[in-house]
């Protein structure tokens, strides 16, 4: 399987994180995509590839124009109030404020155009993540063309972000920005099935009112995990896009057992909605010794799930999402793509 990737996503270097009240280390950290690159190197999974720069165009697909212009123009307003360092939303418009509304201020811009205040946006931190959705790009064109499978190595990573709105550590959302890539170049229909341990908020904000668009997602129940406030069985989508978003929102604990049957379950929703490519959000942090996630799977069920996915006898772009155990990152995810092609 061919990756891409570009050293020039390791430019966000986020140091502290506000986390469950307090500023704690950071964990969506460069080495990351390291530890990933260096195991494609170490087992041959096969070439790593540079991205392409698409430029704002597919951006704006998914993205609207006034977010991507906030992002773009943000440090320099930051730092002409003289700030430094890394850049914290504190104030949203919450029920009962006015969302219609765009501040000029720099603090309320970042509130306007957030969701959470565990994203710090840094001196290139927007760099790095316009490359990371070059990486989804790059790799979901290759698919397009004729390729049958494709491993962006996001990051930042990209499921969190909506439409005009950061959060989760992710500013764009890369599989998102590829799904609508691949039905601007030739499919018709595109399935996303998102694997990571936390809801794809974003993604399915993005799809929900859309029937060419499927989005499933496995994920810890957000009654007791981030990120809290979507992600319930009962979001099934809504108008044209009634019935084309699933979710699976599983307890604290679950381990292979469970999660496997979850996955099963989506994959027949996926085989039963016959789309021309698959986008697989593909979060490592289901892992049971992530820091951050209290699921149980093993190493060595990220090769079942691979295997798994390959049943489906689809072509499929594989899109890297969280995963913090950071030692284990470069294992447990080509795990998944070395299931997945010798499924
Ligand atoms: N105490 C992704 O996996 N907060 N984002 C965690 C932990 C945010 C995860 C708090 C988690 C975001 C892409
Ligand atoms: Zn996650």
């Amino acid at each position: 399987m061919k990756s891409v990737f570009s050293e020039r996503q390791l430019l966000h270097t986020p140091s502290v994180e506000l986390s469950d009240g307090a500023m704690v280390p950071a964990v969506e950290l460069p080495s990351r995509a390291e530890y990933v690159r260096d195991r494609i190197r170490e087992v041959g999974l096969g070439d790593i590839i540079d991205p392409v720069a698409f430029g704002r165009t597919p951006l704006e697909r998914v993205h609207a124009a006034d977010y991507l212009d906030f992002m773009e123009g943000f440090r320099a307003l930051y730092e002409a109030e003289g700030r430094s360092g890394e850049a914290f939303p504190f104030v949203w418009p919450t029920r009962g404020l006015r969302a219609d509304v765009t501040p000029r201020h720099v603090d309320g811009l970042l509130g306007r155009y957030s969701f959470d205040a565990g994203t710090p946006i840094g001196p290139n931190s927007w760099e790095a993540a316009k490359v990371s959705a070059d990486t989804a790009l790059t790799a979901a064109k290759m698919v397009a063309e004729g390729l049958p499978n494709a491993f962006a190595l996001c990051r930042p990573p990209g499921h969190h972000a909506m439409t005009d709105r950061f959060g989760g550590y992710c500013f764009l959302n890369n599989a998102a920005i590829a799904a609508q890539f691949l039905r601007d170049n030739g499919a018709e229909k595109v399935s996303i099935l998102d694997v990571d341990y936390h809801h794809g908020n974003g993604t399915q904000e993005i799809f929900y009112e859309r029937s060419d668009v499927q989005f499933l997602s496995l994920h810890a129940d957000p009654a007791v995990e981030y990120p809290y406030f979507l992600g319930y069985q009962d979001e099934t989508g809504a108008g044209a896009g009634e019935g084309y978003t699933r979710n699976w929102p599983m307890p604290h604990g679950t381990d292979w057992s469970v999660w496997g049957a979850s996955l099963d379950q989506a994959c027949k929703d996926v085989a039963d909605f016959g789309a021309d490519v698959l986008v697989v959000s593909l979060g490592l942090d289901p892992y049971e010794k992530d820091p951050i996630s209290k699921f149980k799977l093993v190493s060595d069920d990220f090769i079942r799930a691979g295997e798994r996915i390959a049943k489906l006898k689809m072509p499929t772009l594989f899109v890297m999402e969280g995963g913090y155990a950071i030692d284990a990152l470069g294992v447990n995810c080509v795990n998944v793509l070395s299931g997945f092609e010798g499924g």
